[in-house]
């Protein structure tokens, strides 16, 4: 592990919002363990191990029922860790997987015979290295075919560079962490955010992670300035939203306790039926359909 690598909290507090029966968490991590699935060359940062069995217990701690695991850089395009807890979460686990051109159908539909479901770009330069645009082109192409879909990770200032890219892949993409946005900006005064919500709300292809409070705000729990921009997307593309805890929360300059982190859901979903469309329809219609 690095040495400025903050590690999990260990003893997370029991959240005081029950999320409802069915609750998908769908961006969370597995990390090695190293000495059985090495991080790869190519990364950028080494992270504290985050096995398997920590999420699932994690996973019930804090009343969700399913995970979505994410394949993260430190990884590389080396899907071994998800591809195993995919296999021992009794079906309550799906992936999305970081792949490279040169993979073979064959190893594509093993991957998905094992729960994987999509795809992730990641265009955070501080932890990957962009490709041509043919390459994503052709990834997507390939994966389409399996009726999988694309994460994308980037930063708000990207939208619209990256726009025609995105509209142009012929799959369903979920942007990660709302893209980042800067929440120090009032919310009616943000035109990076103003850019998102614009392209998300245009094209029904894309939904959105409202994730990431300990990320994106500037402020410490509850991070309020969070709430409005959490909120506003809610509202925006009720039926594209999704959530996540983000264990175990790679390279945060404060690590946070994931019980914090539930109890914002009914501060930016604040209905019942806006709640059951975050963590239960929303995400069980792209993963568990
Ligand atoms: C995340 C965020 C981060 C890390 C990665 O792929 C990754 O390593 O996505 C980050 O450092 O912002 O999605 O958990």
């Amino acid at each position: 592990m690095d040495s400025n690598y903050l590690p999990f909290n260990p003893n997370p507090s029991k959240p005081k919002f029950k999320p409802p029966p069915g609750a998908v968490d769908t961006h969370c991590h597995v990390f090695g363990p190293a000495d059985v699935f090495p991080y790869h060359p190519s990364r950028k940062y080494t992270p504290c191990d985050g096995p398997k069995e920590k999420l699932f217990a994690l996973r019930d701690f804090l009343g969700f029922e399913r995970n979505v695991i994410v394949t993260a850089s430190c990884h590389g395009p080396d899907n071994r860790s998800i591809v195993d807890a995919m296999i021992h979460s009794d079906g309550k686990a799906k992936g999305i997987a970081t792949i490279e051109p040169d993979i073979t159908d064959d190893e594509l539909k093993a991957m998905a015979d094992a729960g994987m479901m999509g795809a992730r770009f990641n265009f955070v330069p501080r932890l990957a290295d962009e490709l041509p645009h043919e390459v994503y082109q052709e990834i997507a192409r390939r994966i389409a075919k399996l009726g999988w879909h694309l994460v994308v990770y980037f930063e708000i200032h990207e939208v619209a560079r990256l726009k025609p890219l995105l509209s142009s892949l012929p799959v369903q993409i979920v942007i990660d962490h709302m893209a980042v946005p800067d929440v120090s900006k009032p919310i009616n005064d943000n035109p990076g955010f103003e850019a998102l919500m614009e392209m998300v709300g245009a094209d029904d292809k894309f939904f959105v992670k409202v994730t990431c409070p300990e990320r994106i705000s500037k402020q410490p729990p509850p991070w309020d300035d969070f709430v409005p921009y959490g909120q506003a997307m809610v509202k925006h593309i009720p039926n594209r939203v999704l959530w996540g805890a983000d264990w175990p929360h790679p390279n945060v300059k404060v690590m946070p306790d994931d019980g914090l982190l539930v109890d914002m859901i009914p501060r930016i979903a604040t209905t019942p039926e806006l709640q059951h469309k975050l963590l239960v329809e929303n995400p069980m219609g792209l993963y568990w359909s």
